[in-house]
């Protein structure tokens, strides 16, 4: 499994300081850098955190809904935020190439549409592109693209198997206040989909989570989902050098 060919996201929450506005938590980033040197993924995406969730969050308090004039300042700052992330993963040594999602994919009744074309060509040469959650345009004027979206577009778009997401708790919770996590979750068994269902009202939608699972069903069966803490070093050696679940598996 350890050897499988994966897509990586870098969750905002992990690589930002969520309630500090535009900063990045430099030492989590690079850290995850180190490891993903080790074992190295066919795709990284990476999330807005308090960068691209600040800005929107901003312009929605004062203008209630997003249009085509939000575009630049939106793409602006989540580049920003993705050229730290491409410096740092160079510097460990990754040949990551930047990705713009706003430049290549739009949303177009409901369906998300990338042209692949140039992606592909990056991917063969094995380099790294890295994309990351953003404004898209859309039929109506523009939408946000989350990086968990884009996760499973570039899955399916690649026949990957493995999706590695890096997030800031340690799986998916059944029992928020205990902290318990399950281990494992069948999507297609009737069982555990019946326990998690059961239990949703605990897990943890701070972090998206129920929207992850949910686009989680998109994927073609026997694709392997880890969710795991990206913010422990013993986690993320568990997931790329062991290639071991240290969270929440999540079989599709
Ligand atoms: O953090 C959101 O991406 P996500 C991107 O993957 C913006 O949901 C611009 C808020």
């Amino acid at each position: 499994m350890n050897n499988m060919e994966y897509i990586v996201k870098l969750g905002g929450s992990v690589i930002t300081e969520k309630d500090k506005a535009m900063k990045i938590n430099y030492d989590s980033l690079c850290r995850i850098g180190s490891y993903l040197r080790k074992n190295m993924p066919k795709i990284i995406v990476h999330g807005g955190g308090s960068y691209g969730h600040y800005i929107v969050h901003g312009i929605l308090e004062k203008k209630k809904r997003l249009d085509y004039t939000d575009l630049p300042l939106i793409s602006y700052v989540m580049d920003t935020l993705n050229r730290e992330v491409i410096k740092c993963l160079q510097d460990y040594g990754l040949p990551v190439v930047s990705f713009p999602p706003h430049s290549i994919c739009s949303i177009k009744n409901n369906e998300l549409e990338c042209e692949t074309g140039t992606l592909k060509r990056i991917v063969e040469k094995g380099l790294i592109p890295v994309l990351y959650g953003d404004a898209v345009v859309s039929t109506g004027g523009i939408e946000i693209l989350s990086g968990d979206t884009l996760m499973v577009f570039l899955a399916r778009e690649y026949g990957l198997r493995k999706l590695v997401f890096l997030t800031d708790v340690d799986g998916v919770y059944v029992n928020m206040d205990k902290k318990t996590i399950i281990k494992h979750l069948n999507l297609r068994d009737p069982r555990s989909q019946l326990a998690f269902l059961r239990e949703s009202n605990n897990i943890d939608v701070t972090g998206g989570m129920r929207a992850k699972i949910e686009s989680l069903k998109n994927l073609p069966s026997g694709t392997l989902v880890y969710i795991v803490n990206g913010r422990k070093e013993s986690h993320l050696s568990k997931v790329f050098v062991e290639g071991e679940n240290p969270g929440t598996l999540i079989e599709t």
